[in-house]
């Protein structure tokens, strides 16, 4: 295990069992003209993290460790898409319309497409999933189980939404995680905030948060080893025991 100086106490890293899930780093929510936008929000603040996440990516890549990308998107026919969740945005620019960057989150669609600075590479698993959270309706955990992975390090898209949805289903299957707070970004500074405030909460309710920089440093350094400055926490990791609960649909 190797110490990754992290809130609210350290995160013992097993640089073996660990991957890395980048969450939903789209056209569609980081470029105007696609479904971030037609929820009236601001894009420009998601572009800031693409450089931090690609530290991220290429971190994990050089160590030989898992990359896994989602994209939230839907079927052409829009038949994983909820009405309650088609209702949303404002009419004309809904999921399945006609944008500027082709149908809005449908998958094929340019919009629905990994921005290019993070596209991923030929053997890296991409989960196109239809909800907020990548393990619902996906065979994210089956592929976890296949890569023998105990914890994940997220970055992406939004902070609040499904980044958060993503940690709160992964922890309750029993993976340690750790969000990237440098490789991850909201619409709304204050909602970025507050939802790494919920995740390392109450001792780490959810999970632990460290900057690209510790957690990269994370991955190549020698077992034992501090993997960059402590921040003077005497708390010891609470080590999880092995993931649990691997079902189909889980
Ligand atoms: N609207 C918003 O903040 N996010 C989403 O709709 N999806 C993701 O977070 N990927």
């Amino acid at each position: 295990m190797v110490t990754v100086a992290a809130r609210p106490f350290d995160f013992k890293l097993d640089p073996a069992r660990v991957a890395l899930i980048v969450i939903d780093m789209q056209r569609d929510f980081l470029e105007p003209g696609g479904f971030g936008e037609s929820l009236g929000n601001d894009v420009a603040r998601l572009q800031a993290i693409v450089p931090a996440t690609a530290r991220l990516i290429e971190g994990f890549r050089a160590a030989g460790r898992p990359v896994i990308h989602t994209r939230e998107c839907h079927r052409p026919d829009l038949s994983d898409c909820p009405p309650a969740k088609l209702a949303r945005g404002a009419p004309g620019s809904r999921i399945g319309d006609e944008g500027p960057m082709g149908r809005i989150l449908v998958a094929g669609e340019p919009g629905a497409e990994i921005v290019p600075e993070l596209f991923p590479a030929e053997d890296e698993l991409v989960i196109d999933k239809p909800g907020k959270g990548a393990f619902y309706a996906t065979d994210l955990s089956a592929h976890l189980e296949a890569l023998g992975v105990a914890q994940l390090v997220f970055a992406g898209v939004t902070t609040e939404v499904c980044v958060q949805t993503t940690m709160r289903e992964a922890n309750d299957r029993g993976f340690e995680c750790l969000i990237a707070e440098d490789a991850t970004e909201s619409y709304f500074a204050e909602f970025k905030r507050a939802a790494i405030e919920m995740i390392v909460a109450q001792g780490a309710i959810v999970g632990w948060a460290a900057p690209v920089a510790a957690i990269v440093a994370g991955l190549t350094a020698v077992e034992g080893e501090q993997a960059s400055d402590s921040r003077s926490v005497a708390e010891p990791a609470v080590v999880s025991p092995a993931p649990i609960g691997f079902g189909a649909g889980f």
